[in-house]
């Protein structure tokens, strides 16, 4: 028996460093060319986020803290009892924690591709809530999910999936991915955020704010590729945009060259038009509806959600009988 008070560290994903970067170099060179969202995320990268969710402008994080505080009671009354919390990208485990008190979770499994930074906020974590047996996985779940059994146990496997983080998936993809945790979610289910479909000018204001924030976490990308690939990318070349696809129902984000230029890692280049642009991530939007209908098609049992009052956001409760 492990001491309760030391969480648990399983690793199930290592990076494969030479597969990455020669992923990265054949989307940049594709047309149109493209850089994945994973790339935002380096230290920097995961800091502006956190700023961008203190943004007035952008409403998710601030509006499924607002459905979770108003509806908690309700849900863990839906969710019921002897849970194990898997938590989804869980970063600094803090939406997760906040929960605590109204699901009461056996055991917390928190998996996450930054292993580090896991590590230090689930010992935090620990040491607060001695009662809870807690185990970390340091996971890239985007392409495959795998939980190990013995890290649920005995109880009954609830996954929390909140910030609307399945919106950078493309809806054959997230179809594809609540398949898979519906395939560990036997007598539990699925706690998921989900930003609905709104009016084009709040949408777009929410992914070009004021400040400028959501344009320096797009630009830092190319601060993060160059160290990943060797490139040399100039962030002064290129400018932010954020746009709302209706008929893909999609926020878009883009890097739009401002000058024709040429970009050079070792053994590469790609040239760049004036105006021409980098697609770097996609943020799917949903209605309460449509997104209903994909956790049905994915195999779960009649789902349950609450929303704001603008109907902005949407937490699901989808449990798997
Ligand atoms: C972390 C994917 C949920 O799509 O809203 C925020 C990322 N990008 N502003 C989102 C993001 C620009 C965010 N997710």
């Amino acid at each position: 028996m492990a001491d309760p008070k030391t969480p648990r560290f399983v690793q199930t994903w290592l990076a494969d460093d030479d597969a990455e970067r020669d992923a990265a170099r054949a989307a940049l060179l594709a047309s149109p060319a493209s850089v994945a969202p994973k790339f935002f995320y380096d230290r920097l990268g995961s800091h502006l986020f956190e700023a961008i969710t203190e943004l007035p402008e952008y409403y998710p994080t601030r509006t499924e803290a607002a459905i979770f505080a108003r509806h908690g009671a309700e849900m863990a009354a839906a969710i019921g009892a002897r849970i194990a919390l898997i938590d989804l990208g869980a970063g600094n485990c803090a939406k997760a924690a906040r929960l605590f008190a109204l699901l009461e979770p056996k055991r917390y499994v928190a998996v996450d591709i930054s292993v580090d930074f896991l590590r230090d906020a689930l010992r935090t974590l620990q040491r607060e809530q001695p009662h809870i047996a807690m185990a970390g996985l340091g996971q890239d779940f985007s392409s495959s999910l795998d939980i190990p059994v013995d890290l649920v146990g005995d109880d009954r496997p609830v996954f929390f999936y909140p910030g609307s983080s399945i919106g950078n998936f493309a809806p054959d993809e997230a179809l594809g991915f609540l398949r898979q945790i519906r395939s560990h979610a036997d007598h539990g289910g699925l706690v998921i955020g989900v930003d609905l479909v709104k009016d084009a000018g709040v949408l777009e204001t929410a992914y070009d704010d004021a400040l400028g924030v959501t344009a320096a976490f797009n630009l830092n990308l190319l601060r993060n590729l160059n160290r990943v690939i060797e490139s040399n990318f100039d962030v002064a070349d290129w400018r932010h945009v954020a746009r709302f696809d209706r008929a893909q129902s999609r926020i878009e984000m883009h890097l739009e060259a401002r000058r024709a230029l040429a970009v050079r890692w070792p053994g590469g280049e790609r040239r760049f038009a004036a105006g021409e642009r980098i697609h770097t991530e996609n943020s799917y939007k949903y209605t309460a509806e449509g997104f209903a209908r994909l956790l049905t098609h994915a195999g779960f049992a009649a789902p349950t959600h609450w929303t704001d009052p603008d109907g902005w956001f949407a937490v699901f409760w989808a449990p798997v009988a």
